[in-house]
């Protein structure tokens, strides 16, 4: 009888336990991307409980989902490789239903990531921004005179100048797809081109600033600039403002700035995405017209510097904002940006061949 009853409260704690995790929501985002008080207010107004993993590489992200199983229900992949995971099976089409907030989106961003995903079927936008420049302003100025305007990508590209940067440290971003065709375009070759020679002109650009460079990566930069550690970082624009706000905040002297170079840059969009595998599907539904909310995503870009989709959230963003053009790039900026597209296998190969021979110089 006792045992019988053992087994019974074991069933019904087990029962307990299936419970308690269907009501818990798995998210995987970039790091630094989400506002501190997001994930407290949804589980106050929901009552989901939410894990939440980082990333800050569309590679990583790509590898788990390709592999399937992830356990994940909400994922932010950027536009480009959206696309191709969409071809690959990876995305749940979107429950338009449950998401009224979709109603406050900007209908032109939205149409624009529709290139990457028809009707916008798999995906909303969450933020979107430029990889551009990050500097520390006195540093250059020691570096390479008080009246020298940093506007290029020469800063970074040209040896000569950069070497003269190397010792106060310079990094980049860990993301082939980004750096390879802004080097390409910084040659004059076009930033999209698939061409296989195009490539090996960016990568042996790279090569040659590279005892220049003091790390790759895509997280690390943010503090890095913030405690002056480095003084230049091709980066993402929220982040390099998330690092001159940590400044300001320390009050440690470092002043920093972001800039999108007069050659142009490689404009995103990171999407709300669904893996087809999630285990909470309508849970995820719920956790992204949350974050669709006015209110919710203004305090997203105005904790993280981004821009974001949500038309309706504009009036709500600081003005400090909206107004700052490596933000909001001015009309003259965006005519230089350019929009990724997806890689077919044969460039994916040269591309990770070329990368790493850029990173370990083999
Ligand atoms: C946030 C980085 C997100 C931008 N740290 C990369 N698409």
């Amino acid at each position: 009888m006792k045992y019988r009853l053992t087994t019974a409260l074991i069933a019904l704690a087990a029962a307990g336990a299936v419970q308690a995790q269907d009501n818990v929501l798995h998210v995987y985002n970039w790091s630094d991307y989400i506002a501190e008080d997001t994930l407290e207010k949804f589980t106050a107004e929901t009552g989901i409980e939410v894990t939440y993993d980082v990333y800050d590489s569309n590679e990583v992200l790509e590898a788990k989902m390709l592999a399937g199983s992830s356990g994940y229900d909400v994922v932010v992949p950027t536009s480009d490789f959206l696309q191709r995971q969409i071809a690959a099976g990876v995305y749940a089409e979107l429950d338009y239903d449950q998401l009224p907030n979709a109603a406050n989106m900007d209908a032109d961003l939205m149409a624009g990531a529709a290139a990457y995903d028809a009707d916008n079927a798999h995906a909303v936008i969450y933020m979107w921004g430029t990889t551009g420049i990050g500097y520390n302003v006195n540093a250059i100025a020691e570096r390479l005179g008080e009246d020298y305007e940093v506007d290029s990508w020469s800063l970074v590209f040209d040896p000569e100048i950069s070497a003269k940067l190397a010792d106060c440290g310079i990094s980049m971003l860990d993301a082939p797809t980004e750096i390879l065709p802004a080097a390409m375009n910084y040659l004059g070759l076009n930033p999209n081109s698939t061409d296989k020679a195009d490539f090996e002109a960016g990568a042996a650009l790279l090569e040659s600033v590279r005892d220049n460079v003091r790390y790759f990566h895509s997280s690390q930069y943010i503090s890095d600039l913030a405690n002056g550690d480095t003084c230049v970082a091709v980066g993402w624009s929220g982040d390099v403002f998330q690092a001159l706000y940590r400044a300001e905040e320390a009050e440690n002297g470092v002043e920093i700035g972001y800039v999108i170079p007069k050659e142009g840059a490689l404009q995103w969009f990171d999407m709300l995405a669904i893996p087809a595998d999630a285990p909470n599907p309508d849970l995820a539904h719920t956790f992204i017209n949350f974050i669709m909310d006015a209110q919710i995503t203004a305090d997203i870009t105005n904790y993280v510097w981004y821009a974001n989709g949500n038309a309706a959230s504009m009036p709500l963003v600081d003005e400090e904002i909206t107004s700052d053009p490596g933000i909001f790039p001015t009309e003259a900026a965006k005519a230089g940006l350019w929009a990724s597209v997806p890689y077919d296998a044969r460039t994916d190969r040269t591309v990770t061949r070329l990368w790493t021979r850029v990173k370990t110089g083999q």
